[in-house]
């Protein structure tokens, strides 16, 4: 896999608690925390602790047990913000900007989460 980690991005500075985040909450292999441009009443970034640069480095290379936490983390941080429509909520949307034709701003994995209010039908 073809990715040239760049430690010195701010989300790998936020990991090395070089600058200051908004937790949500903290496991074994991810972190999540507040966007500091909330695009909705809910928007969190779940991001690994490895040197992960994107979606695809991270599902090519990442351990099972790192995937499993991460997606398991995304779903438990949905469910406890109320937005889990198994649970009663209105529901959520999962973005994950991979590349420069998605804009990914930040160089390291992250997914975001959406919720707390209609999203529109789809993003393009
Ligand atoms: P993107 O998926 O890479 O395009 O999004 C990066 C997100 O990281 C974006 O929503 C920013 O508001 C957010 N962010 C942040 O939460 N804290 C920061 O210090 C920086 C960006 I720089």
């Amino acid at each position: 896999m073809a990715y040239d980690y760049d430690p010195e991005n701010i989300f790998a500075r936020i990991l090395r608690g070089e600058i200051p985040n908004k937790t949500v909450l903290e496991t074994e292999h991810c972190l999540a925390f507040h966007d500091i441009r909330a695009q909705a009443p809910t928007h969190v970034l779940v991001i690994p602790k490895g040197a992960y640069v994107n979606f695809d480095h991270f599902g090519a290379e990442a351990s099972a047990e790192e995937i499993v936490d991460f997606n398991r983390t995304v779903a438990r941080i949905a469910r406890e913000l109320g937005a889990a429509p198994g649970e009663g909520g209105a529901g959520y949307r999962l973005i994950a900007n991979s590349g420069e034709n998605a804009h990914q701003e930040v160089p390291h994995m992250h997914i975001h989460i959406l919720a707390g209010r209609p999203l529109g039908r789809m993003l393009v």
